[in-house]
């Protein structure tokens, strides 16, 4: 018998939301308040989305930018990068709070009527908690989680993709393999954690991630406005068709 959909696994930063104006502001913000003079403009945010993970790519600018940095994986390092991280945090949360992202279009849609036709959605980001349910309640309100069964995030899956730890374990919360699932996400660094844990992904890429490769994406989309929950059966079944062939 031919393996059902069953579930739809979202990305958040560049997927449900264009997010990262805003995340790229935060870490200015938080730059300015430590006292730094570092300024992360559009062309240098683009080079640094490179690496997933706010306190990683805080570590891996201070580096390039220091290369004699030291003590570069100890404590003192670490902590600074981790108090910056938090002032970047709640800069972030009032940010989304005020307004400052919507959910990119035909995303609540999908959301809905993926959930009304029985597939079960989850979560699988490298970012905090915390931002997660910022965005998700200022954009689909407090009962955000009941569409939610499964969120795995920065405080659960330490190891940022391209390594595939964050959906590894969302199939394990969700009791499924990767192909009874599609992934949805908008950096090749996503495609390839979601590919390496088994899920055919569909791509909505955006401004700072339009110049990444695709290649193995299940389909690359400008945005989900139009997307049905039956295209995503027939492209679902597509794909494991190409698998047996
Ligand atoms: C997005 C990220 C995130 C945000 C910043 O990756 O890399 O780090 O840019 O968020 P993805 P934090 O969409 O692939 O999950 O500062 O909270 O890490
Ligand atoms: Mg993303």
């Amino acid at each position: 018998m031919q393996t059902m959909l069953k579930a739809l696994i979202f990305d958040v930063d560049g997927t449900l939301a264009d997010t990262e104006n805003a995340h790229r502001a935060a870490f200015n913000a938080a730059f300015a308040e430590v006292g730094r003079d570092w300024v992360w403009d559009e062309a240098l945010y683009t080079r640094l989305l490179e690496v997933s993970g706010g306190k990683e790519r805080i570590l891996h600018y201070w580096r390039s930018i220091q290369p004699d940095l030291k003590d570069i994986g100890g404590a003192g390092v670490r902590d600074t990068v981790a108090r910056i991280h938090e002032i970047k945090t709640a800069a972030y949360e009032r940010a989304v709070q005020e307004g400052a992202v919507q959910l990119r279009p035909g995303v609540l849609r999908l959301i809905e009527s993926a959930w009304a036709a029985g597939l079960r959605l989850a979560i699988a980001t490298t970012t905090s908690p915390v931002n997660i349910a910022a965005l998700l309640r200022a954009a689909i309100g407090p009962d955000w989680p009941h569409f939610f069964q499964v969120v795995e995030d920065a405080s659960t899956a330490p190891e940022k993709k391209p390594n595939p730890q964050v959906y590894l374990q969302s199939l394990r919360r969700l009791g499924l393999t990767g192909s009874e699932c599609l992934a949805f996400e908008d950096s090749a660094n996503g495609l390839r954690a979601a590919t390496s844990a088994g899920l055919a992904t569909l791509i909505t890429p955006n401004a700072y991630t339009a110049h990444q490769d695709f290649r193995g994406a299940l389909r690359v989309l400008p945005d989900l406005q139009g997307t049905t929950v039956a295209h995503l059966r027939s492209w679902h079944s597509d794909a494991l068709q190409r698998r047996v062939a």
